[in-house]
């Protein structure tokens, strides 16, 4: 039987997905994406799943496209174009579309397709032994998966620049100094720590906090008037949740909130 290369499993309403290709470091082949491209839709669909913790087996998170997958029998290399646009395009898509927090636990080297997956995640928590690779120009190819339309509106253009053209490797604490991580942790503790942000998530109002993602996502391409109207757009709506009505109850009732998540 073949190994199943996406290992998911739901607790405390978070749906939790491991790449697991541990012995080539989880690169990345079609078969995974069409599987981790299904899984992020069942998380959508799946109402009781409220966040969503990706991760990785073994001592790396992802190392990019498998680039053994990534030539063609008589040896030549393939066109990617094509590939990049079926393989990688949709699960930024997905994890950019998909309205509850995608917390990322990057245990391990990040590379390529791997570092950008990171970065289009909500949170990075990251092991200390981790980095980030911009891989792509070692190899003569470009970053993908969203790293250019990422890296720069969060780290600057000077340094995404210096990223991308030397390829160098961004340790974990170099990339929370920068902003790209939310939290460096000993490897030990970076599943309890991960999952743990996850968990705690998926307690809070995965209504607001799905608008809180259009708003980030629409913000880059829109005028302020553009941003202000979808802002009260998207007040308006979360307004009328129930998890605003708890909350304020809660505030005047001085106990904890108990979101429902709607
Ligand atoms: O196809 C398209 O659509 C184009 C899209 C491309 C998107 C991309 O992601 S391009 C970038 C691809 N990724 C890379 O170029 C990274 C390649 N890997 C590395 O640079 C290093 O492995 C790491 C820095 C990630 C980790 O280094 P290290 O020294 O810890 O591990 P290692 O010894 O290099 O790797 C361990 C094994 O994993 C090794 O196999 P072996 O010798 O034990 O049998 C190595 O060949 C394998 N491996 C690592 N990365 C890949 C891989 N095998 C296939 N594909 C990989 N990407």
């Amino acid at each position: 039987m073949s190994q199943d290369t996406i290992l998911v499993d739901r607790s405390q309403g978070v749906l939790r997905i491991t790449l697991n290709r541990p012995d080539l470091l989880n690169s990345f082949t079609a078969e995974m994406s069409k599987r981790l491209q299904a899984v992020l839709a069942e998380g959508e669909a799946d109402e009781t799943v409220r966040a969503v913790y990706l991760t990785g087996a073994g001592r790396a998170f992802c190392a990019g496209q498998d680039l053994g997958e990534a030539t063609s029998p008589e040896g030549k290399p393939a066109d990617f174009g094509a590939h990049v646009r079926r393989v990688y395009n949709p699960l930024v898509r997905a994890i950019r579309r998909l309205l509850k927090p995608v917390v990322c636990g990057v245990n391990g080297a990040a590379a390529g397709a791997g570092a950008n997956l990171a970065f289009a995640c909500d949170l990075v928590v990251a092991a200390e032994e981790a980095a980030f690779l911009q891989a792509f120009i070692k190899i003569g190819l470009v970053p993908d998966t969203g790293g250019t339309f990422f890296l720069p509106r969060m780290v600057g253009m000077a340094r995404a620049t210096q990223l991308m053209m030397l390829g160098e490797k961004l340790p974990a604490q170099k990339a929370f100094e920068l902003g790209l991580v939310y939290q460096v942790v000993p490897a030990a503790t970076l599943h309890d720590v991960g999952f743990g942000l996850a968990a705690q998530l998926a307690t809070q109002p995965t209504q607001a906090l799905g608008f809180i993602k259009r708003l980030l996502n629409a913000s880059p391409n829109h005028t302020l008037e553009q941003q202000l109207d979808l802002e009260g757009e998207l007040q308006g709506a979360a307004s009328r949740s129930a998890d605003y009505r708890e909350g304020v109850a809660a505030f005047f009732e001085k106990r904890k909130p108990a979101f429902i998540g709607k």
